[in-house]
């Protein structure tokens, strides 16, 4: 599954409609074990009063930053002061056909590995980027393989310099206090 770009956005920076934000509060998913899959995914509510433009985005695969506040006894704190954690992310807002739900969600996939869950932490979305609608698929093993290529394409989309965090605008806002 190589067939699709790598990188995705121009070298310039992101454009309009982006940056998106979205945040809310990490609620529990359908708990289908996303996580034994190796893919755990924060869910966050979709609101439309929180977040009028969601209705109207195209499903799919969009990828960005999140940030999020881990409660002061979270492993990932690692001794760092209040405040938010800012960490590459994918996420995928839709119906995932492959499972067929009548619901839409947001879930995010954050590139980094947690030494424990932050379930009702408060986390915030920088969304940079579409990467691809989304599909069905004949197997689960396709759809994971899927979603690392994601994970790729995140992570090398966001290493270009206009990508970086600290360079955007809107990015002051992920770690503003509460
Ligand atoms: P659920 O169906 O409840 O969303 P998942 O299997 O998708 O369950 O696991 C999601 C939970 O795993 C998140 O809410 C979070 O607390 C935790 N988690 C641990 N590592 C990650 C990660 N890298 N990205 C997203 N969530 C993670
Ligand atoms: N589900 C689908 O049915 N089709 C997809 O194309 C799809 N793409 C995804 C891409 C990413 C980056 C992520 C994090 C999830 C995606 N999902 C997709 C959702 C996946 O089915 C879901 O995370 C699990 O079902 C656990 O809820
Ligand atoms: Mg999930």
């Amino acid at each position: 599954m190589s067939s699709r770009p790598e990188i995705v956005g121009q070298d310039a920076g992101p454009e309009t409609p982006f940056p998106r934000q979205m945040e809310g509060k990490v609620i529990s998913g359908f708990g289908r074990g996303s996580k034994e899959l190796g893919i755990p995914t924060a869910n966050l509510p979709v609101e439309a009063d929180v977040t009028p433009w969601i209705s109207d985005i195209t499903s799919g695969v969009y990828f960005g930053y999140a940030s999020i506040a881990l409660p002061a006894d979270h492993p990932d704190r690692a001794g760092s002061t209040d405040g938010f954690l800012v960490f590459p992310m994918v996420m995928s807002i839709g119906y995932n056909p492959f499972y067929k739900n009548t619901v839409r969600s947001a879930e995010v996939h954050v590139l980094h590995k947690f030494g424990a869950d932050f379930y009702d932490s408060h986390m915030r979305l920088l969304i940079l980027g579409f990467i691809r609608e989304e599909k069905d698929y004949k197997s689960l093993e396709a759809l994971i393989e899927d979603i690392n290529f994601d994970c790729e394409v995140s992570k090398k989309s966001l290493a270009r310099d206009n990508w970086k965090h600290d360079k955007l605008a809107g990015a002051e806002w992920l770690t503003k206090a509460l």
